[in-house]
């Protein structure tokens, strides 16, 4: 599969960086939540689900950290370091993340509010959902 990455316009001057987000624009959903993952160690792993319904774009604020994304049927890794890109991850796709920098700060823009019944944990049931 072929990851979905969305080019944020530099807004960066003499002063330093600036880019911009903005809902239903260059982050293709109402965005109903941010959250940040920060002290990851360089040999954790997390991730390891798909959600039903949420779409999320993840950006890579600071550092790097590589996403291993999962449609069923084909696997891609992608290397996230740099604050002008942003990740789009649908729904119904199995995530992984790894190889976080020690100053990674991997920020993630998500289209619903926190539920735990949309996550699908076990691999088995997520082949499920993607064949049903
Ligand atoms: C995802 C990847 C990229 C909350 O209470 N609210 C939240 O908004 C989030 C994201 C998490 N939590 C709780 C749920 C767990 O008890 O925080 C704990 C750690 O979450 P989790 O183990 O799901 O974290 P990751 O890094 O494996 O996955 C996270 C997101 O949960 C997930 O939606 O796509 O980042």
């Amino acid at each position: 599969m072929n990851p979905a990455l969305i080019d944020f316009k530099d807004l960066s001057d003499y002063r330093g960086g600036l880019v911009s987000l903005e809902e239903n624009k260059n982050i293709p959903f109402t965005i109903r939540r941010v959250y940040y993952l920060f002290g990851t160690d360089t040999d954790v792993r997390r991730g390891f689900h798909a959600h039903k319904t949420l779409k999320q774009v993840a950006v890579c604020v600071k550092g790097a950290c590589t996403f291993l994304l999962d449609d069923g049927h084909s696997r891609s890794t992608t290397r996230l370091s740099s604050p002008h890109k942003g990740l789009y991850i649908s729904n119904i796709l199995w995530r992984e993340m790894f190889d976080f920098t020690d100053d990674c700060v991997l920020m993630v823009l998500a289209s619903e509010y926190y539920d735990e019944s949309d996550y699908i944990r076990e691999y088995d049931d997520f082949i499920e959902q993607v064949h049903a």
